[in-house]
Parts: C-alpha cells; sequence; structure tokens
C-alpha cells in the first residue's frame, strides 16, 4: 500500500487552492503568489504523524475538464474549494462535483467542499450553513471552512484528510479479506464434497467436469 496521498484542489481561480497549499508547506501566506498557468505539483511532508507524504496537484481555476478526469483517476483526495466572499465560486462546485463524481471510486477516494477566505467576514457571500447544507447534499466526506491567510483550520484540514484515507483504505483491506475468507469458508458452508475420485469440494466451479454432477 503506498504511503503518498494524492490530493487534488480543484475549483474556480482566485478562491485560493494556491494558497492553502502554500500556507501548509510553507507555514505562512505568500499574497503575492503568481496565478496558477497549469496543473502544479508540489510534494509536501506530512507534519502530523511524519508517516505519510502529501503528493499536491493544485489545479489552475480553467483546467480542462479532460485534465480534471485524468487526475480524478489518480487521486485519492479531491478538495473542492470555493471563496466564502463569491458566490459564482460556490454555485461553481455543483459543476465540478457532476465532472468528478462520474470518474472517481467513492469508496477509495475522498471528497472534501472547502469554503476559503473565513478571515473576509465584511466580505462574506456564502455562510457556514450553506457551506454544511451543500455538503450533505453532495455527500461529500468532509466539511471544512479555512482561511491560508490566517492559517485557521489549515492544518486540521491536511489532518482530517489523512485521517479519512487511512480509514478509507482500511475499510478496503477488510473488505478484501472479508471476501477472501467468505470465499474459503464457502464450500463448509455448503458441506460439498464431489462424488467422483477429483476431491472437488466446490459445487460450482464443474472442475472436473464430472458427468454425475
Ligand atoms: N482574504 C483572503 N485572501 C485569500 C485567502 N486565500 C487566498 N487569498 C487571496 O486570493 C487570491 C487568489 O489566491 P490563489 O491562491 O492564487 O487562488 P487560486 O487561483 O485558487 O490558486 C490572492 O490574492 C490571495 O492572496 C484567504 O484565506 N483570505
Ligand atoms: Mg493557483
Amino acid at each position: 500500500m503506498s504511503d503518498l496521498i494524492y490530493i487534488s484542489f480543484i475549483g474556480e481561480k482566485t478562491v485560493g487552492k494556491s494558497s492553502i497549499v502554500d500556507s501548509y508547506d510553507s507555514k505562512h501566506y505568500n499574497p503575492d503568489l503568481y496565478a496558477t498557468k497549469r496543473v502544479e505539483t508540489h510534494i509536501m511532508k506530512n507534519s502530523f504523524t511524519g508517516e505519510l507524504n502529501v503528493y499536491v496537484y493544485d489545479m489552475a481555476g480553467e483546467t480542462h475538464e479532460a485534465t480534471i478526469i485524468a487526475l480524478c483517476a489518480k487521486c485519492d483526495v479531491i478538495v473542492l474549494v470555493y471563496d466564502k466572499t463569491y458566490k459564482k465560486s460556490f454555485r461553481k462546485i455543483d459543476d465540478f462535483h457532476n465532472i468528478i463524481i462520474q470518474h472517481i471510486y467513492p469508496e477509495k477516494s475522498v471528497v472534501v467542499l472547502l469554503g476559503n477566505k473565513t478571515d473576509d467576514t465584511l466580505g462574506e457571500q456564502v455562510n457556514t450553513d450553506e457551506g454544511y447544507n451543500k455538503h450533505q447534499y453532495l455527500k461529500t466526506d468532509l466539511f471544512i471552512e479555512t482561511s491560508a491567510k490566517t492559517g485557521y483550520n489549515i492544518n486540521e484540514l491536511f489532518q482530517k484528510i489523512e485521517e479519512e484515507v487511512k480509514k478509507k483504505r482500511e475499510r478496503i483491506i477488510e473488505v478484501f479479506q472479508k471476501e477472501e475468507t467468505d470465499y474459503l469458508i464457502e464450500p463448509q458452508i455448503h458441506n460439498y464434497i464431489c462424488p467422483c475420485s477429483c476431491r472437488c469440494i466446490c459445487p460450482s466451479c464443474r472442475c472436473c467436469e464430472c458427468t454425475l454432477l
């Protein structure tokens, strides 16, 4: 099992995707970031357990749908970002969600809804309840509000992502192990022994093509 977490940040331009990653990575806010011109990648050491590396794709606001699809297939985590001070970016979340939901595995992928710029309370156009309702409506795994500017909830974001990824990975292993166990005990449940000399204990495989079956 890979110890890398692949994360994509998706959202309208200027919602703060690069600033969130930068704020976590460098531990300070840089108001002079250049606009992302293409898909950017950052490799960061997770600062909580130190066990997991976080690999972030920061997408430009106008990233082509095909690029989003290709990256979604690869990612463990998709963070859908909107700007709390810009209603249009919140509405756009539905479009992005529509694209990604068709191209991810819900059992494997963690989808996060993130409202950024909590520090700008005067400019707020999307309140916490609206964000939370959208999270419930879209059934995203996590909902969080952050400020890349003040650092509010930035560490918590990555911590929660890591916890959620671990949970999903453990669940996949559990299901896989259960399926293996079920397969092994199934013949005993049926209490089946092939009447010919092949000693097959599976009633459905027809491995011996026994004419007595
Ligand atoms: N007030 C405030 N401004 C922010 C915050 N995060 C980003 N910005 C500003 O929003 C603008 C766009 O940020 P950027 O990270 O480039 O957005 P991106 O296009 O989504 O990557 C920049 O001027 C940032 O300084 C935040 O949490 N609060
Ligand atoms: Mg950017």
